[in-house]
């Protein structure tokens, strides 16, 4: 099946008429083909985009708000087709693209429908000057968003609805990884009557179809969500352009864990936090640092636990672990593994590629735990990405503190005590820009969504994403 470039309301094939070969993760087969798409398709993407602004931008945010509504409708209605369609892309659990993925692109535009209704600006009064100062938040245009490929459409939709419902219009890349779902969100948007040239889908290489998007004149903002390397790269590029930028980048994150928690909702959590999705979500807790008190115990019950997750075909109902991405995703989880090894890290389970009766080139890997005992090692450091964490003991507050704010990234950490003063004191000197406490991942889509450090720039979720999406302008007045 060839996937299509959708622009201006019509899927179209790519200019040169180059394809790209799409995996399917969990057998290793090519079973769709993506358009590479060159600077003449992005080109024509931002013409469909420029041509629509002047009346999307000008339309009454009632009828924004619809069409938004309609689109996570759809959505919804499509949940179990979307979530397969997902599922065999990415390699990801049906469960998981059931319950998460899919859910969360509905709520994506379900939130940004009724939240451009109550987005509104601010007005200062100048007394004694005579003056009315307003400010107008008006669309920036045409904006790029570009997505990764661990949570497609979620992640896709969490960039567009904003967008959109603030009353740009946009070009849009998925990654060249998972693009089926975007794909399919185009023929929803039709469906849901959003006019032609609003939303334009490019498919493509980042190097190519990615640079051209970030290189366009006229392209005023760029939303990223990816690689921090990639992000160092985009900000270069887009820097001397003056260009609007969001970036949210990778993670190093630490997960706390103090004696006087609620042991077993953290255990139970702290699986998931360190393999859900394949431990391919920026969030993951993948430096795990526990009290001395309770640090073998907690190994023990750990090993047990994560020994009992079953890797398996992501179709399969009772699959934990599906396929990793890629294989070159696949061979760089292999490598980190040796890299630990070769610093005196222990493997306590895991550390071995899988293999699937019947699925024999799938991409599966066993859910790892390594024990280290310096956080300046490069697992410790670097962001593998995968279904690896590391655990370490620590003694006091401040070693824990200390560890945790050791790396370069700052996206979010965790944090289990149920001591107040303590809450509050790693809350306020955590360097990340989310702490979840007795908790992970829970989201409220008000919340500002982004990371601190070498995890990027801007914030995403709530009116940040309207802030990001549209360009103040003070009015002042003066009268008589
Ligand atoms: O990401 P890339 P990759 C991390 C994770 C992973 C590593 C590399 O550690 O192993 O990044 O993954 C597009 N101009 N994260 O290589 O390349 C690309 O086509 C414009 C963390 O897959 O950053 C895709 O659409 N765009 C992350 C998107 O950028 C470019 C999620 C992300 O791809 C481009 C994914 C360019 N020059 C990976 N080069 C997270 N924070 O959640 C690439 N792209």
């Amino acid at each position: 099946m060839n996937i299509k470039n959708y622009i201006n309301g019509i899927f179209i094939n790519p200019t040169e008429g180059n394809y790209i070969d799409n995996y399917n993760p969990s057998n290793g087969e090519v079973y769709s083909q993506i358009p590479n798409s060159t600077k003449e398709d992005v080109e024509k993407a931002y013409e469909a985009a420029e041509k629509a602004f002047p009346s999307w931008s000008n339309t009454a945010l009632v009828a924004r708000s619809k069409i938004l509504f309609k689109i996570a409708e759809l959505i919804k209605g499509k949940l179990h087709f979307l979530a397969e369609a997902e599922s065999k892309d990415n390699g990801k659990p049906i469960s998981l693209a059931k319950a998460i993925d899919i859910p969360r692109a509905a709520a994506n535009f379900q939130f940004y429908a009724n939240a451009i209704t109550q987005f509104s600006s601010e007005a200062h009064e100048s007394i004694g000057l005579n003056a009315m100062n307003f400010t107008l938040r008006q669309p920036i245009g045409v904006v790029g968003c570009i997505s990764p490929w661990n949570l497609p459409l979620y992640l896709f939709s969490w960039k567009i609805a904003p967008a959109i419902a603030a009353g740009n219009c946009v070009v849009a890349k998925p990654s060249e990884i998972t693009p089926m779902t975007a794909f399919l969100l185009g023929e929803i948007c039709t469906e849901a009557g959003l006019p032609k040239g609003v939303l334009n889908i490019v498919h493509g290489l980042g190097t190519t179809t990615g640079q051209a998007i970030v290189e366009h004149p006229n392209i005023k903002a760029i939303s990223f969500t990816g690689g921090t390397k990639t992000g160092a790269h985009i900000a270069r590029v887009a820097a001397p352009m003056f260009k609007k930028l969001s970036l949210e980048l990778g993670g190093k994150n630490p997960n706390i864990i103090f004696a006087d928690c609620d042991y077993e909702k953290m255990l139970e959590t702290t699986v998931r936090s360190s393999f859900a999705n394949q431990g391919q979500i920026c969030l993951c807790g993948s430096r795990i640092f526990v009290e001395e008190k309770i640090y073998d115990k907690f190994k023990k019950d750990f090993i047990k636990k994560v020994k009992q997750l079953k890797v398996g075909h992501p179709s399969k109902p009772n699959t934990d672990i599906g396929a990793l991405v890629s294989k070159e995703h696949l061979e760089k989880i292999e490598a980190y593994v040796e890299i630990a090894e070769n610093e005196g890290g222990r493997i306590l389970c895991g550390g071995l590629e899988v293999t699937i009766p019947g699925y024999e080139n799938g991409y599966y890997f066993q859910p790892t735990i390594i024990e280290v005992t310096d956080n300046s090692c490069r697992i410790n450091q670097e962001e593998v990405f995968g279904p690896i964490v590391t655990i370490m003991p620590f003694k006091t507050d401040k070693e824990a503190l200390q560890l945790a704010n050791d790396t370069k990234y700052g996206l979010s950490s965790t944090l289990w005590t149920n001591n107040l003063n303590r809450t509050m004191q790693f809350s306020k000197q955590l360097h990340t820009g989310i702490v979840w406490v007795n908790t992970w991942m829970l989201r409220d889509l008000r919340t500002p969504f982004g990371g601190q450090k070498a995890s990027g720039i801007g914030r995403e979720g709530g009116f940040e994403a309207l802030r990001f999406f549209t360009e103040p302008k003070n009015i002042c007045i003066q009268y008589e």
